[in-house]
């Protein structure tokens, strides 16, 4: 396909793949609906590079960006999506089907389990972990599990590694967690290891930073452009947790080629209704249980137990297994609770 005939730049972050999407929006009676003065041709996706809310700020190239600010009304916008602009040039009309996304269940409002989707059109999740805090790898295993969901690539980043002498001990903790995931260590501060992070944008790709507050996911973008673009801010001194400095998603372009994705620091990272995440972030886990005597196995008394054998070897770490099992009844509660709340429609209905 030549550049011509796509119907946004690639240095932008349109693919095949959202070509693809953009025809069959076109063919839409809602694309015909939506443009009645204009030809659908002339209708062009733009990228939302920032949410305030309500409000999006959408940009259509990578040099000079031409932006605009529009409502988003009733569309669910993230940052990273491709939106196409109601003819008044005023609010969000249609947002791409996403080729990617990182989604939370959002915080409780009313009594129904809403998702919050913190990045869209990803190719890259960089899980952020820092050297500063002690690691935890419940609340990697929470991220690999949203990040395997979200059809991008997982990777982890530890960062901060010029505050210790060693880094071996963190990254084999948080390596035992990450399986078949690379870890890769870093300093925003000292630039060390970043050569790796520009290289996977590489190819006009869109990698996203995600951490609880404090971790420096902020100074690493800086450390990206160069510049000190996003405002940081130091950690408390006693526990070492953010203030939560970055307070909006924000889309940024990296000297050379790609995109980054800065987003605010989450503290509770709540499972949405996933796909394969649980399999692929334990998938060690599954593959240990096909070895399990019985088909039905709990991992728990039975005889000839592939699950409870390792972790007597001392080869699986018990905290994982029980991580496993939180997870999956989390899982199950939210799906219950929607059946219910569809259950309930229908009655009302
Ligand atoms: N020594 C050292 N300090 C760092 C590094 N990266 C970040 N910091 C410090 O950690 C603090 C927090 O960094 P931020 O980049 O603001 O963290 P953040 O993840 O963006 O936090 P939120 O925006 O609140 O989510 C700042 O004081 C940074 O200077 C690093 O690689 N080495
Ligand atoms: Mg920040
Ligand atoms: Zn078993």
């Amino acid at each position: 396909m030549t550049d011509r005939a796509l119907a946004a730049k690639p240095d932008l972050g349109w693919t095949a793949g959202l070509q693809a999407v953009w025809e069959t929006y076109l063919a839409s009676p809602e694309a015909a609906d939506s443009s009645p003065d204009s030809s659908p041709d002339l209708v062009r996706p733009g990228r939302v590079s920032r949410l305030d809310r309500g409000w999006s700020t959408v940009i259509f190239g990578r040099d000079h960006p031409e932006m605009i600010r529009v409502r988003n009304i009733g569309a669910d916008v993230a940052v990273g999506d491709w939106v196409v602009i109601s003819p008044d040039g005023e609010r969000v009309q249609h947002v791409l089907d996403r080729q990617s996304a990182f989604v939370r269940r959002a915080s409780f409002e009313g009594a129904r389990a809403q998702s919050h989707t913190i990045a869209a059109n990803i190719d890259v999740v960089f899980l952020v972990h820092s050297c500063g805090s002690p690691p935890n790898q419940r609340r990697l295993e929470r991220e690999l599990v949203l990040a395997f969901d979200s059809g991008a690539k997982p990777v982890v980043v530890l960062t901060k590694a010029d505050l210790v002498e060693d880094t071996g001990p963190v990254c084999d903790e948080l390596s035992q967690v990450a399986v078949g995931v690379p870890v890769l260590v870093v300093s925003g501060i000292s630039g060390a290891g970043m050569g790796e992070i520009t290289e996977m944008a590489l190819g006009h790709r869109t990698m996203a930073f995600l951490g609880a507050s404090g971790v420096g996911k902020s100074t690493l973008v800086n450390a990206l452009t160069g510049r000190a673009t996003q405002a940081t801010a130091a950690v408390r001194e006693g526990d070492q947790r953010g203030r939560h400095t970055t307070v909006a998603s924000e889309l940024i372009p990296i000297p050379g080629e790609g995109w980054m994705i800065d987003t605010p620091g989450v503290r509770a990272l709540s499972l949405w209704l996933s796909g394969r995440g649980i399999e692929d972030a334990f998938a060690d886990l599954f593959e240990l249980m096909d070895h399990c005597r019985f088909r039905d196995c709990k991992h728990d008394q039975e005889p000839g137990c592939a699950v409870q054998a390792s972790i007597e070897a001392g080869t699986l770490d018990p905290a994982r297994l029980l991580s496993l099992e939180r997870l999956v009844a989390e899982e199950a509660a939210l799906e219950e609770e929607q059946r219910e709340w569809e259950r309930r429609g229908d009655r009302r209905r």
